[in-house]
């Protein structure tokens, strides 16, 4: 947008006094904050609009991405860079005597997410509305978000993350837009005098859900999608009779929108995952019908006009949910609306691991969702009749939904989408050829790959300015809309004096971030060590546990040999556990008190340093990820779909130390052999080895001195305060066969750690290789991806760019 600084700033003066009737001078941070963030609102409000009168007029086919997790990270900054006037906010900010970066700590870090799937659809959204997509999210408003995490004695301790506390500038009420959404109760089907069955329900819970718009603001162009979240709340109600029951019932209704994963370990938080997958699922679903209804056009060509994406499996009940309006309340045959229902709906798959591949119990699902429940089992007794007449019995029982006392989510979606897609290259032809290799004989069409991307505006032109700039001498800046353009780096590969500054940068990002951790750790860390960075969720499939046993190996090569050659390290960690992990919270335990030990070993001294970042999140990372020498994705190969932080590490120059797991692998095809760092077992040798049952993990800790004295280590008192945890991961390692085969990968991971301390020595040969990262990292702009999920899966219209 055009905005001249003398315009900006007479506006934040007039706002400021419409909203707190102040002047500058008195103004504090929090009322700067909020100030700027109406304004930008106000701003933007105009084209939020048009962008949605445009779509209506033009009878637009939208896409609606229904996910649970929506990890948005802060988003003043992000949106006053796609609005274009970052820099004139910021020089008239100055101007004022007000720091944009103050301003910008002070807003809440919303962590409606867990991890990779929710960043993925936070970068998606971005995405969407810059590359022209009509295409929104749709999720739930959680007042809590993940726990926010802390460390006592080392422990993760959870508490609540209470972001909306001091209110949210970006988000909109729309109580006019709010639905009712029906839980329990009995329902039975009577055919009216038109010969049509219709629903009756009786003893119903209704709970009300009231929508919450936030813009979605496209890089330097016109275009603002909506992200909406779904709030509950109790119905209106005039007759309340009995007080305390109705204040009982509203605490329960408004549980559902309270917290993000409530604690599943038992049945109460099981059942209320289930309520807020219902809740978000069926309120954005008939919202939409209400918006297509505008257009007046028959049902029958819903889906030409709306394209319902299903993110993972909690938002699977999608299917189930759009048969029942088109049946119940559209009165459609059961035929029509199952076309009309696969026509709409597509799937992707995030994992796996069996874990994530949720399954209710009958008893539970029939309860809560009862007429639901009776179409899914219709939707099963259809499935497995037509099956039957094409394939095996086996297979039709595997494939089935309702299997073992269970509704399982991931054949629903399937079932009930035309598309289902994995995340990268390997994991497709994992899920096509293993995990659901029955659903590929019965549907090979369906399945496609889209592999996931990343925002070079927040991972890049946001967190990594320094970087930002360099580029863009050197390149111009058509990469910011054709992110494949950084490819033209390439020509600098040899370029001492580009490679040179290229370093520097590198190293005031490592000094940002060591004041960053001296002010909040009170640890001095030395920029001029390597910074190897493992920033993802805490799981054993993540192997976190590889990286730690690497660092006691070099801990005890430093005890027994101080002038040992090896080049300085910090260790950076930043991983939640889930609450109900026990292990992961264990192996969190594990690496804070070796991070003492270390850490305080004056021995030691700065030759090696372990930082456990609390609270890893969004803004952190933005953080960590400029600042990082190394990327650890070191998962067992198979396991990680795809992993994103991998992509965001390359792009701000990182080298990959890596397995062939998840788009590892497209990054070693993207960069070449010689500017990533490739160890372990590959996917088939790990298959080889679930085949023939061969894997001895005992034998690797009997026959490798270096790993028997590291093991030794967890158990023989070297780690004072971690008896227990050293106890169970020894025990889990050597005793009952490494289930993620940490042991098997040891050597080989060392082996390619002092590969990586070999070549940091080399500054110039080391650039070379981080430029050649970032030139190569283009292709995994998440601008790419979502075009490719709208033209192929959606088809949807979207401003193409070249990859
Ligand atoms: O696809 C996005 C990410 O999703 C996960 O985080 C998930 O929660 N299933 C996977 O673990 C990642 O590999 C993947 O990148």
């Amino acid at each position: 947008m055009d905005l001249s600084k003398r315009k900006f700033k007479e506006d934040f003066k007039k706002m400021l006094t419409e909203v707190y009737s102040m002047d500058i001078s008195e103004s504090e941070t929090t009322e700067q904050y909020v100030t700027l963030g109406n304004l930008i609102r106000s701003y933007s409000s105009k084209n939020w609009g048009r962008t949605n009168q445009r779509y209506i007029e033009k009878k637009k086919k939208q896409a609606y991405y229904f996910s649970m997790e929506f990890l948005l990270g802060r988003m003043l900054k992000s949106n006053l860079l796609n609005l274009g006037i970052l820099d004139t906010v910021r020089d008239g900010l100055r101007d004022l005597g007000i720091d944009l970066e103050e301003i910008a700590q002070i807003e809440p870090d919303p962590g409606l997410g867990n991890g990779g799937l929710g960043r993925l659809a936070a970068c998606f959204i971005d995405s969407m509305a810059t590359s022209e997509i009509p295409a929104h999210g749709n999720g739930i408003r959680f007042k809590y978000g993940l726990f926010k995490q802390k460390f006592v004695n080392g422990y993760q301790v959870e508490l609540p993350e209470n972001w909306l506390q001091n209110g949210n500038v970006w988000e909109t009420r729309k109580m006019h837009a709010a639905v009712n959404v029906r839980f329990y109760g009995k329902v039975w089907l009577e055919q009216t005098s038109a010969g049509v069955l219709e629903p009756h329900y009786e003893d119903t819970q209704e709970v009300l859900a009231v929508p919450y718009d936030t813009p979605v603001v496209g890089f330097n162009n016109d275009v603002i999608n909506t992200l909406r979240l779904w709030s509950a709340e109790v119905p209106p109600q005039d007759d309340i009779t009995d007080y305390w029951s109705y204040i009982h019932q509203r605490n329960q209704i408004e549980s559902i929108s309270e917290v993000l994963y409530p604690d599943d370990s038992n049945y109460e938080g099981r059942l209320l995952r289930l309520k807020q997958e219902y809740f978000f699922v069926s309120a954005g679903i008939q919202s939409i019908i209400r918006h297509y209804k505008k257009m007046d056009l028959s049902m029958n060509h819903l889906a030409e006009k709306v394209a319902i994406h299903i993110n993972d499996t909690h938002p699977a009940l999608c299917v189930p949910e759009l048969m029942r309006i088109l049946l119940d309340e559209e009165k459609m045959d059961w035929e029509h609306a199952w076309n009309v229902t696969v026509n709409v709906m597509s799937y992707t798959n995030h994992t796996i691991m069996s874990e994530a591949l949720e399954k209710w119990p009958i008893e539970m699902i029939s309860t809560l969702l009862p007429r639901i429940y009776q179409i899914i089992c219709e939707i099963d007794r259809r499935f497995t009749m037509k099956m039957s007449t094409l394939f095996e019995r086996e297979i039709v029982e595997r494939t089935r939904i309702i299997e073992g006392g269970h509704v399982k989510m991931a054949h629903m979606a399937i079932i009930g989408s035309h598309s289902v897609n994995g995340v990268a290259q390997l994991h497709t032809t994992i899920l096509k050829e293993k995990v659901l290799h029955d659903f590929f004989l019965v549907y090979p069409s369906k399945f496609n790959n889209k592999t996931n991307g990343i925002t070079q505006r927040r991972w890049l032109m946001l967190a990594n300015e320094p970087l930002c700039d360099l580029i863009n001498r050197k390149i111009g800046n058509e990469w910011e809309t054709t992110p494949t353009e950084l490819k033209m780096l390439k020509a600098f590969r040899d370029d001492e004096k580009t490679l040179l500054e290229l370093a520097q940068i590198k190293r005031l990002n490592k000094e940002r971030f060591a004041e960053h951790i001296k002010k909040t750790m009170d640890l001095t860390i030395n920029p001029d060590a390597i910074f190897d960075v493992q920033i993802k969720r805490l799981h054993a499939y993540k192997r976190q546990l590889l990286n730690l046993l690497h660092i006691l190996s070099l801990y005890f090569q430093l005890k027994d040999d101080p002038q040992a050659d090896i080049h300085p390290r910090v260790f950076i960690f930043g991983a939640k556990a889930a609450p109900s992990y026990t292990y992961a919270k264990q192996i969190i335990k594990l690496i804070n008190s070796v991070a003492d030990l270390i850490n305080h070993d004056a021995a030691i001294a700065d030759k090696l340093k372990i930082v456990f970042v609390e609270n890893y999140g969004v803004s952190l990372a933005e953080k960590i990820i400029p600042a990082a020498d190394v990327s650890e994705q070191i998962s067992l190969a198979s396991k990680e779909a795809s992993g994103t932080s991998n992509m965001k590490l390359m792009l701000n120059g990182a080298i990959t130390l890596a397995t062939l797991d998840g788009a590892n692998v497209e990054i070693r095809d993207r960069v070449g052999e010689k500017n990533i760092v490739i160890f372990g077992l590959r996917e088939d040798e790990v298959y080889q080895y679930y085949h023939d049952g061969s894997y001895q993990s005992r034998s690797y800790y009997e026959n490798n001195p270096v790993l028997h004295r590291v093991l030794n280590g967890l158990i023989d008192g070297t780690i004072p305060g971690a008896e227990a945890e050293g106890r169970s991961v020894f025990d889990s390692l050597v005793q009952y066969g490494d289930e993620y085969f940490v042991l098997r990968d040891f050597e080989a991971y060392a082996d390619a750690q002092k590969h990586i301390d070999q070549l940091y020595r080399d500054t110039l040969q080391w650039q070379k290789m981080a430029l050649i990262n970032i030139a190569g990292a283009g292709v995994f702009s998440s601008d790419y991806t979502v075009q490719q999920y709208a033209s192929q899966i959606w088809d949807v219209s979207s401003k193409v760019r070249n990859i």
